[in-house]
């Protein structure tokens, strides 16, 4: 008899929940669950990678080790030993410091690994620490933790009872959306407009999300600060602003004038490729809606000026009344707050050694860490530690860090894909997978657009030979630092009897919705819902004073950047093809550079392809299909060319997480549709300065028609090199 597991996908951050058929072990199909309190039956096609991993005879199930004649298996004893020895003979040789740490994406879909992370980032007692984060989210937790209190403390679209919604750079119908968790928002986006809304998109490329908006404009690359900035400013020509509880809570709004006061519609219209009339009409349009919301994702957030342009978003956002308003902006209520739980983070106490680029909450930006590795010195990094990450393929200039690791001189990798990143490591410790684990969504029901609580049971208990990612934590803790006092011990101790679920139930304990556990999460498989989300000014701000703090002079300083850029565009020629810009873009049967190990879900026409317009491809003499040799600062790739009038001419785009053709990795699909990697072009020096994240949006690269009309060369990265 077949029997129906339900829980969540944790694959992205929508939440979708699944319902799988299994039967001895077996799956038999997995669907969207009708039931569930959030999705309501949505999925995308990733939910059958949730089997496709589980299955995959490359997933490696048991740590493994890297000798002279290739890859053995070894016992977990032997393994978590060596790990810990290797780490502490580099660290007892180089320093504490001389060990660094990439964490990648999925930590923050794990609940195991994230109830512990604490014990194995305490015990490794390195501040060379780096994440994803900064090639991704960092401007919204800086802007959090100086507007809210807290690096947590991030609202999200009411995308539910908006009536108005501008999103720039971002692309939640490929996406299933970020920094907004939200099932079916291809939906959502049409409900918007049947009753009456309009959802504008703003974006290079004409994208799955621009095809079900009402209208969609073309930008130029990394020019959105403009477009903002001109957008304010006619806020204030106009008097549109709003008050509300939120601007009464706002340190002076009118500074902010100053601030944009030379940045007119007819100024950025020359550099985004809006016309003036089209701003003022969308500021008009936003503004006299009966709700409206602007959303910034990834094309804002990566690119020279990321900080500044989701600062000016939320200022928009503010200055128009739109903060904690339904169908505005607004803060979720999740069962659990996260910003109870976690410090509230803090801006460049320390920088970078070679380049002095600033940390945020402890973490520097991963566009410095090959640099730091390959920088010899006092304070060189000589040893990595990544824990689910793929830096070869997802940080720019990825040969550049692949360089590094070759040098490096030990390297544990807690991952369960032997890959372009982890086939560096020494010693390799695989987790189990999504379905061997219990799942409750820590990070993601507090970025949800309606409140919901939902507990998912593992569906297969790992074997005795397994290991959760939690265990690998404590077990690599324990024996890295074995002499901790006795709290740190005792919760090390408690974890190991009970599994991190007993860190759960008791903040589930303290939630601010009465009586919630695990066990009544497991009576609602479908989960709870907590209902939609409320205005919470100001209790919701983590501020000493609660009062929100525009941080003014610490933006302000950043137009001066923006001015310089300015000046610089002014004396540009403005030809289609004399800077070609380089941009990424996302599919929905993909994510990020780990799920294309999926038969099924990479099956079909190549997907790693070079979008370019009709008119640039005649102006280079580039026909469909042709091989194209692309270069920038760090490095070239030979990739089949996509001739579309949906991407703006003058703009290039090549999906990331792709370029599977590395010799040593062990992914038997991914390698035969190997792909570019779109990282081998993003470069290293280009980021964000006033943030450190990183800038992989607007890079400027040329065009060639190489005269072979095959495929992609297979073993291009090899024979590139790295020009400095
Ligand atoms: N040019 C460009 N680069 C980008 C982006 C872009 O838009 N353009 N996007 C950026 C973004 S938003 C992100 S988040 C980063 C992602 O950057 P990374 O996190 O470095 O890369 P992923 O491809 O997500 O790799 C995830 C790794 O985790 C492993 N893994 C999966 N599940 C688990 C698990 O449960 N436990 C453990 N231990 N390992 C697991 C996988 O095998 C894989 O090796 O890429 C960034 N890179
Ligand atoms: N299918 C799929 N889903 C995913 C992922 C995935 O890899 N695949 N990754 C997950 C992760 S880790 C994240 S962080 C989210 C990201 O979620 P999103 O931010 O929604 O994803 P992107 O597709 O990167 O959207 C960025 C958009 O910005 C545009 N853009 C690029 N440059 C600029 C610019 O200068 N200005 C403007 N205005 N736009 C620009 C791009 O054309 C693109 O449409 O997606 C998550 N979901
Ligand atoms: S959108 Fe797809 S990958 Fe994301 S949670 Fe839903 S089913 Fe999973
Ligand atoms: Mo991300």
């Amino acid at each position: 008899m077949s029997d129906v597991h339900y829980r969540t996908c944790n694959l992205c951050e929508a939440m979708c929940g699944v319902a799988i058929e299994h039967e001895n072990g077996q799956i038999l199909s997995i669907k969207g669950d009708k039931n569930d309190v959030f999705s309501k039956g949505h999925i995308c096609p990733k939910a059958t990678a949730l089997q496709d991993i589980y299955e995959d005879p490359d997933r490696i199930r048991q740590p493994i080790e890297r000798t002279k004649d290739g890859w053995r298996e070894i016992s977990w004893n032997e393994a978590l030993d060596k790990a810990s020895a290797g780490i502490k003979a580099l660290q007892s040789q180089y320093g504490n410091n001389s060990l660094g740490v990439y964490l990648g994406n999925p930590n923050v879909h794990n609940l195991g690994g994230m109830l512990t992370i604490k014990h194995i980032l305490h015990a490794l007692q390195t501040r060379s620490r780096f994440s994803a984060t900064s090639i991704d989210q960092l401007p919204h937790h800086i802007l959090a933790y100086h507007l809210f209190g807290h690096q947590l403390r991030i609202p999200v679209p009411d995308i539910n009872r908006t009536h108005h919604m501008m999103i720039i750079g971002g692309n939640p119908v490929a996406s299933n959306g970020s920094i907004m968790t939200v099932a079916n928002v291809k939906q959502k986006l049409k409900d918007i407009q049947s009753r009456g809304g309009k959802v504008v998109v703003i974006d290079p490329r004409f994208t799955e999300t621009a095809d079900v908006a009402s209208e969609h404009h073309f930008i130029r690359p990394g020019t959105d600060v403009f477009l903002l900035a001109a957008m304010l400013n006619e806020v204030f020509e106009h008097g549109y602003q709003k008050e509300n509880k939120a601007t009464a809570l706002c340190d002076d709004l009118n500074e902010l004038k100053t601030m944009v006061a030379d940045i007119t519609p007819e100024i950025a219209a020359k550099h985004t490729g809006l016309s003036a009339e089209e701003i003022r009409r969308l500021v008009r349009e936003f503004c006299e809606a009966e709700t409206a919301v602007c959303y910034g994702r990834m094309g804002v957030s990566v690119q020279e000026f990321g900080l500044l342009c989701q600062y000016l978003i939320m200022m928009l956002n503010i200055l128009t009344g739109r903060l904690d308003e339904e169908g505005g902006l607004m803060f979720p209520s999740p069962a659990i707050d996260v910003a109870q739980q976690s410090g509230p983070g803090y801006v460049g106490k320390r920088k970078t050694r070679v380049r002095g680029l600033p940390d945020f909450n402890g973490e520097y930006p991963i566009s410095a860490l090959a640099e730091e590795m390959l920088e010899p010195g006092d304070g060189q990094i000589k040893g990595l530690v990544t824990i689910a990450g793929n830096p070869v393929l997802s940080t720019p200039n990825g040969m550049q860090l692949e360089k590094a690791l070759k040098e490096t001189e030990f390297m544990v990798s807690i991952d369960y894909y032997l890959n372009e990143t982890t086939q560096h490591a020494n010693i390799i410790l695989p987790p189990v997978s999504a379905l061997q684990q219990e799942h409750f969504d820590l990070s993601f029901h507090a970025l949800a657009v309606h409140n919901t609580a939902k507990f998912s049971s593992t569906l297969f208990k790992p074997s005795a030979s397994e290991r959760q990612q939690w265990q690998i934590f404590i077990a690599l803790a324990q024996r890295l630092q074995p002499q901790v006092n006795l709290s740190t011990r005792l919760l090390r101790q408690l974890t190991v009897w009970f599994g991190p679920k007993f860190l759960l139930n008791s903040l589930l304990k303290r939630s601010r919705y009465k009586n919630l556990s695990i066990k009544k999460l497991l009576k609602h498989p479908h989960g709870i819902d907590l209902g939609a989300l409320k205005s919470q000014l100001p209790s919701v701000l983590k501020t000493k004073d609660k009062k929100i703090h525009l941080n003014i002079e610490f933006y302000k300083a950043d137009i001066q950047r923006l001015k310089s850029k300015l000046n610089q565009l002014e004396s540009e020629d403005s030809s289609i093809d004399s800077k070609i810009l380089l941009i990424g873009r996302r599919h929905v049967r993909s994510n990020n550079s780990w799920l294309h190990n999926s038969r099924r879900l990479v099956k079909g026409k190549s997907r790693c392809t070079l979008m370019l317009h009709p008119d640039l491809a005649k102006a280079k003499g580039i026909e469909e299909g042709d091989t194209v040799r692309v270069t920038s600062r760090v490095g070239e790739v030979l990739i089949a060319a996509e001739i579309t009038e949906k991407i703006m001419p003058g703009v290039v785009s090549i999906p990331h997480g792709w370029g599977h053709n590395k010799k040593n990795s062990q992914l038997g699909v991914a390698s035969t549709v190997a792909g570019v990697s779109l990282n081998d072009l993003t470069d290293d020096q280009m980021i964000d300065k006033l943030s450190g994240n990183a800038a992989v949006n607007g890079v400027v690269v040329t065009l060639e028609r190489v005269n072979q009309a095959s495929a992609v060369a297979p073993e291009i990265n090899d024979q590139v090199e790295i020009a400095h």
